[in-house]
């Protein structure tokens, strides 16, 4: 027992956070870890962050992976979606097409974990450039309520939900991670009685309980 609870103790949570070319994925992250606002545009190849952060009282080393927009750059996506327990799936208020693009990002995440509960968030950056925005709230509160993921509008500028952004998508990490633990404890007890009792029936069990989780939306 001694090992697993050290692991509790100290949890290691890794998102990544993809989007389009130039809607401030590398400004988040850089607001959220270092608290500095860039103002210059610098087109990211791979950046990784690694942070200390309190969750609802608990400690979690958040490994931030912020990846390339730019389409040159998007080869290493399937390593980054597999190594993945998280997504901040970015896009530009003042940018529909940035919009688009993360359908085909969310499809290609269930498709590669295989799974349709991976944690989270939507995030519409660049809140503070109301005069210039075209994608407008409602549409983002729509793919909210369709993928059962939060939709927050952030301004890395500003410094607004930005911090929210993050936590969230780790509260999310943390609950499927306390889930898979809370199962493989359960498994093992199980396993005790029923030597047959694995794989298949932890999917089903993690499956049912997400579904339990209120969706939301914020703003
Ligand atoms: N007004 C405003 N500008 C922003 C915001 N976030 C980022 N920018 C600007 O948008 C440009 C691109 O920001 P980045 O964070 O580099 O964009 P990115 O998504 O990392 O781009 P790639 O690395 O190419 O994928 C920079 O000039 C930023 O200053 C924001 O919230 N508000
Ligand atoms: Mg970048």
């Amino acid at each position: 027992m001694a090992p697993r609870f050290q692991y509790r103790a100290s949890r290691e949570l890794h998102a990544v956070v993809l989007g389009a070319g130039g809607v401030g994925k590398s400004c988040l992250t850089a607001q959220f870890v270092h608290n500095e606002w860039i103002e210059s545009y610098d087109p990211t190849i791979e950046e990784s962050y690694r942070t200390q952060i309190q969750v609802d009282g608990r400690q979690v080393v958040l490994e931030i992976l912020d990846t390339a927009g730019t389409e040159q750059f998007v080869a290493m996506r399937d390593l980054y979606m597999r190594m993945g327990q998280g997504f901040l799936l970015v896009f530009s208020i003042t940018s529909p097409s940035s919009f688009s693009e993360l359908e085909g990002l969310r499809e290609e995440i269930i498709r590669i974990k295989d799974d349709e509960n991976i944690p989270m968030v939507i995030v519409g950056n660049k809140a503070d450039l109301e005069d210039s925005r075209t994608v407008p709230r409602a549409k983002g509160f729509t793919i909210s309520q369709n993928w059962g993921a939060p939709y927050y509008e952030s301004s890395a500028r500003t410094h607004t939900n930005v911090d929210e952004v993050f936590v969230d998508l780790c509260r999310q990490m943390l609950r499927k991670d306390d889930d898979y633990l809370n199962v493989a404890d359960n498994d093992d007890a199980a396993s005790k009685f029923d030597v047959k009792g694995g794989g298949g029936k932890r999917k089903k069990r993690l499956r049912l309980r997400d579904a339990t989780h209120p969706k939301c939306v914020i703003l």
